[in-house]
């Protein structure tokens, strides 16, 4: 009824994103698709409530993209001055400059304005947080200069702000109710899902037998969470675990144990897709093909049966590809040969395991599957190639330091340092260009005409920003961070107390470890 009922287009546009960071967006897509449709079309009409408020301007720009529309950067032309300067008057107003410093995280490579203004947003936050007047203000730009908005997973921005927001002068108390609510019942289906596919994992035995490799049920059911959150989806998250962890064992098994022969045998075991091929195996990667086996055959019963696709060959294609990717670079480390930036994002970018998870997940959130998307999956389509690439730089920034230690292929911090004898403090920068490149890119194909629904392409996006959540402060999932595990604990192990219902089980939070 509130939606219905406000008409002021910035109370409009504030609720929206109020709704989205309390986690409540999937109850009302339908409403705020009619009021940012409603935004969208009276772009041309006059809107004098935004003209020259920066607030309102860059805040309906960030939304309309976000949801998808052709909003141009042009809109703030209005900010600049006769000689393309920007009018002294938008630096007064932090909340302004704040709100364009996440907006312009929507460009694309295209769009040369947006990049300056967020350089311009960049260096004038900075600035204000070393005068550190408003501490509340300082805090929340802090935070938003260590990792924008729209790189961020919305879902695990909700427990903090529902805080901020039960303590602001003007939040509605019924929006709050119904948010805590709400993250208290998603959490309890988040929870079921992780004992289903907890007892498939503690049954596979998996973590027992291969003692060298990461057992990390938790982390990767909290990735899965991270791609897609919405709880109708469980059967999505058990499914995206189950891989997950099957992918952590198998880069385990290249990356730390396996020796070349028995990488190359399984490898072919793989690529050939046949039962017999296991018996060429020693015993531990008997069991490791097994499982992948079951695990894509499984996958594939439902869209067969239902629909007459037979997707086998697709998700066969993705492993081999995988484990193609991986075989190289165990060759590589073996010859201590230390291939070119361009060599090795070449094959990295398929190593990071970004496409195989792409690949089954469009399986997991598609009915009707369409033979358009199959052609466009079998070549993977550039919208994976940039979520990849952002996943795999991000995790080379946080995990090389450990790999190289323990000794592992050179990745890119140091491909980029005998390519060009920078420092590492240098390569790092680089790298985090490349990034931001990726991101321009990402964007524009987050929106561009393609076969995929609107879920899947957000599981796309997520998987790259998934990739800063982890990576953020080094390795926040291999190495069992403390960081991680509270991030775990909050979000699905503690539900929030609220008056009328009990706080639940608060206190007896399971052991990680
Ligand atoms: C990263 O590990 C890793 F294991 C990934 C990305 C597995 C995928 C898991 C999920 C998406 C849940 P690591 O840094 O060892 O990867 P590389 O490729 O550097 O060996
Ligand atoms: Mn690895
Ligand atoms: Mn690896
Ligand atoms: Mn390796
Ligand atoms: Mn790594």
């Amino acid at each position: 009824m509130m939606l219905h009922k406000v008409v002021d287009p910035l109370e409009q546009l504030e609720l929206i994103d109020i709704l989205q960071r309390l986690g409540l967006s999937h109850h009302f897509e339908g409403e705020m698709k009619r009021i940012l449709e409603g935004l969208y079309n009276n772009d041309q009409s006059g809107d004098t409530w935004r003209k020259e408020n920066l607030y309102a301007t860059t805040l309906k720009f960030r939304l309309l993209r976000q949801h998808g529309y052709n909003i141009s950067q042009g809109v703030f032309n209005i900010f600049k001055d006769e000689r393309g300067k920007f009018k002294a008057c938008i630096c007064e107003e932090t909340k302004g400059i704040l709100s364009l410093y996440e907006a312009s995280f929507l460009l694309t490579e295209s769009e040369k304005m947006l990049e300056e203004l967020r350089n311009f947003a960049t260096k004038h936050l900075q600035e204000y947080v070393k005068l550190n007047k408003d501490k509340t203000l300082s805090a929340m730009v802090t935070y938003a200069l260590e990792l924008p908005l729209h790189w961020r997973i919305i879902k695990f921005e909700t427990r903090g702000f529902i805080d901020i927001y039960r303590s602001r002068e003007y939040m509605n108390p019924i929006i709050l109710k119904l948010a805590e609510m709400d993250f208290n019942m998603v959490q309890a289906i988040h929870q079921e899902d992780l004992k289903q596919v907890s007892r498939w994992w503690k049954n596979t035995k998996l973590g027992e037998n291969l003692i060298f490799a990461r057992d990390r049920l938790m982390e990767i059911f909290f990735w899965s969470m991270g791609m897609i959150d919405q709880p109708q989806f469980g059967c999505c998250r058990i499914n995206l675990t189950k891989l997950g962890s099957l992918i952590t064992i198998v880069d385990d098994v290249y990356d730390v144990y396996g020796t070349l022969d028995e990488l190359k045998l399984f490898t072919d075991a793989i690529e050939r897709w046949e039962i017999n091929a296991m018996d060429q195996l020693p015993d531990y990667m008997k069991i490791c093909f097994l499982t992948v086996y079951n695990f894509v055959n499984e996958m594939a019963f439902d869209p067969l049966k239902e629909q007459g696709f037979h997707i086998i060959r697709y998700l066969k294609k993705a492993w081999a590809d995988i484990c193609r990717s991986y075989l190289l670079e165990a060759k590589w480390y073996n010859s201590g040969y230390i291939p070119s930036l361009e060599e090795y994002l070449e094959n990295a970018w398929i190593s990071i395991s970004a496409p195989v998870i792409l690949m089954h997940a469009y399986f997991m959130v598609t009915n009707p599957i369409t033979k358009e998307a199959l052609d466009c999956l079998e070549e993977y389509p550039k919208i994976f190639y940039w979520s990849s690439m952002i996943l795999r730089l991000t995790d080379d920034l946080g995990t090389s330091a450990h790999e190289l230690k323990r000794g592992d292929v050179p990745k890119s911090i140091q491909c980029y340092m005998n390519d060009t004898g920078a420092s590492e403090k240098d390569a790092r920068e680089y790298l985090k260009s490349l990034i931001s490149t990726a991101w321009k890119k990402l964007n524009e194909e987050r929106v561009a005409s393609s076969p995929f629904c609107q879920t899947f392409i957000e599981i796309v996006v997520n998987l790259a920003r998934m990739g800063h959540f982890m990576y953020q402060n080094g390795d926040g999932f291999g190495v069992g961070e403390r960081q991680t595990k509270d991030s775990i604990l909050s979000l699905l192990t503690q539900p929030i107390p609220h008056s009328g219902m009990s706080s639940g089980n608060s206190n007896t939070t399971p052991n990680l470890n």
